[in-house]
């Protein structure tokens, strides 16, 4: 009470709603006014901060965290009444007539879309000092996923345009959702690329905030151990992106500008762009209100698949479940082989991959919320006091739990090598993954690329060596030479947009090989050594084509 005067009318509001909601902990160590003021003031503007930033402010937030540990506390079964079944997608098979069909409609669909980028992570697992963004997809052309996203959705842009044969002016818009952990870090980035060709008007961000941590089953807010005047904060999750597109209008704009579809995707993933055409292809035929795209799954692998999930009220889903709930849940609900393999030799709830098509038509855009859960770690089976402080967390692809029970809810599902190298792990921890178990780190993320790419070229009738197999910072890879009919070696053909360049011959050179690198070696770039190899250039033969035309190049 002796320090009311430095605050102002609407920080006393906001003090005596903290104090009702059991929060009087805050300020019971302040001293005498004249003794740290700033401080005090300074937690009165985090606090005002916190509680602008969440939807419903920190009363919500308290409340609904107070809700869910009390749930958690008593163990209540988030599926009681629910029985799963396999949901309907649609699996497709690289290269085929429905896949080109599909991938054809995608392409066509493509502007009618917003593509929005989750970039709010730091890759703690992955131990890398910059933005994930910012590092090279891969380093034959040194192309940093963010250039790689930019350039894929302009290409789309572009191949769209040309398919509607006509007029067409559209821009598809980007967003990236950043956090305080990420954000200057991006612009900076862009802004010294020149939006990596893009216009800067196309690129929206959209910082997500965090939330305040808690230290104990009744929500008290979690002083930071380092600063006794501060809150203690972590991030919200990757679902803060649906309130972030509703609360900053976007979603009606893109509404009202006829756009069709949002697609989501995630920041390391140098494959996506190879599968999210012929995904949104299956989103407008089946006109699908979201649509996941997926993997193939093992049972009982260790992570979540898509599951159908209908309760005795009639109401139905269709989520990602968690690995340690879905096989209890199919065991208690008359499946007694749990999650099992069917006759393909994977299980039949798919793994859910971190890119959502979500349509913008006919769905009540008020439904654009996450739900929140929490994550707890308790001390021991009392159930009392956490290892560490917690607080709320939303995960982007929970929207569907929003949806009425009338929303199409479907998924896609392809292969792996197609759609799915993440960069998540270090070096050390990628080498300690059993055998057989995908690595997902800068090592595997590249070579998926090349051996993607490889894949492709087959697939169009080019022949192309078997892989060689090669160890990176302990981990297998594929170091791939690639010969057309003509090419043993390097060649690189640099052209101009309008430029159409017939090869025919043969070339034969040193080319580029693959060389070790010690992942400890500090005088070697950060980004080369999560890797473990770097490419020697040794020789090459390069031709460029500067001028639009038709040109034959023989060698
Ligand atoms: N992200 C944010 O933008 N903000 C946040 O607060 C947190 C993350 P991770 P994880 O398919 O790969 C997800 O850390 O935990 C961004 C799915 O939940 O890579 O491994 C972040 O920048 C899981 O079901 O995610 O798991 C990144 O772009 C599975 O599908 C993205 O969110 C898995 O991804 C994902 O963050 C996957």
């Amino acid at each position: 009470r002796k320090n009311l005067h430095l605050l102002s009318s609407e920080q006393i509001e906001l003090a005596k709603m903290l104090i009702e909601m059991g929060q009087s902990h805050l300020f019971e160590h302040w001293p005498e006014p004249g003794i740290d003021d700033e401080e005090k003031r300074a937690l009165f503007d985090q606090l005002a901060r916190l509680n602008s930033s969440y939807p419903g402010g920190l009363k919500s937030y308290i409340e609904t965290a107070r809700e869910l540990l009390a749930d958690s506390k008593t163990g209540k079964n988030p599926f009681d009444g629910f029985t799963p079944s396999v949901p309907t997608g649609e699996a497709l098979s690289f290269g085929d007539d429905i896949f080109m069909n599909y991938e054809q409609a995608g392409i066509r669909e493509a502007k009618n879309a917003a593509f929005v980028l989750v970039a709010g992570g730091l890759g703690e697992r992955l131990g890398y000092n910059g933005i994930k963004v910012a590092l090279p997809a891969e380093t034959s052309t040194g192309t940093c996923f963010l250039q790689h996203y930019i350039e894929s959705i302009l290409a789309l842009q572009d191949a769209s345009c040309r398919l509607a044969q006509g007029e067409c002016q559209k821009e598809i818009p980007f967003v990236i959702m950043t956090s305080d952990d990420t954000h200057s870090r991006t612009l900076e980035l862009l802004e010294s690329n020149f939006y990596f060709g893009m216009k800067p008007t196309q690129v929206k961000l959209l910082k997500q905030e965090k939330v305040a941590c808690l230290d104990d089953n009744d929500a008290r807010l979690a002083l930071d151990p380092k600063n006794k005047f501060r809150i203690q904060t972590k991030p919200h999750g990757h679902g803060d992106v649906h309130s972030l597109l509703y609360s900053s209008g976007l979603l009606k704009i893109w509404h009202d500008a006829g756009l069709k579809w949002v697609l989501f995707f995630q920041d390391t993933n140098g494959l996506l762009f190879k599968a999210i055409p012929a995904s949104l292809g299956v989103s407008a035929a089946k006109q699908y209100h979201v649509n996941s795209l997926a993997v193939p799954r093992k049972a009982k692998d260790a992570i979540g698949g898509i599951t159908k999930l209908t309760h005795t009220d009639g109401r139905s889903m269709v989520i990602n479940v968690e690995y340690n709930q879905l096989d209890p849940l199919l065991r208690a609900t008359g499946f007694p082989d749990g999650d099992a393999n069917c006759e393909t030799g994977f299980s039949p709830f798919q793994e859910y991959k971190s890119i959502l098509v979500v349509g913008l038509e006919e769905l009540p855009l008020l439904y654009i919320y996450c739900l929140q859960g929490i994550l707890e770690r308790y001390k021991d089976a009392s159930k009392t006091s956490f290892k560490s402080s917690t607080r709320l967390e939303c995960m982007m692809q929970d929207y569907p739990k929003t949806l009425p029970p009338n929303a199409r809810v479907g998924f896609t599902v392809i292969d792996t090598w197609l759609a799915y190298a993440p960069v998540k792990n270090n070096p050390e921890d990628a080498a300690k993954v059993p055998k057989g178990n995908p690595y997902h780190s800068g090592t595997s993320g590249e070579m998926a690329i090349y051996r993607a790419n490889s894949l492709i070229l087959k697939k169009a009738g080019v022949q192309v060596d078997d892989p060689v197999q090669q160890v990176f910072n302990g981990q297998e890879g594929c170091n791939v030479l690639l010969q057309d009919l003509s090419l043993d070696g390097t060649l690189i053909v640099d052209s101009v947009d309008g430029a159409e360049v017939t090869v025919r011959g043969s070339v034969k050179n040193k080319g580029w090989m693959l060389e070790n690198v010690d992942y400890k070696d500090t005088s070697v770039p950060e980004e080369i050594r999560i890797r473990g190899f770097k490419i020697n250039k040794i020789e090459q033969l390069e031709k460029k084509y500067s001028e639009p035309g038709k040109f034959c190049l023989e060698l």
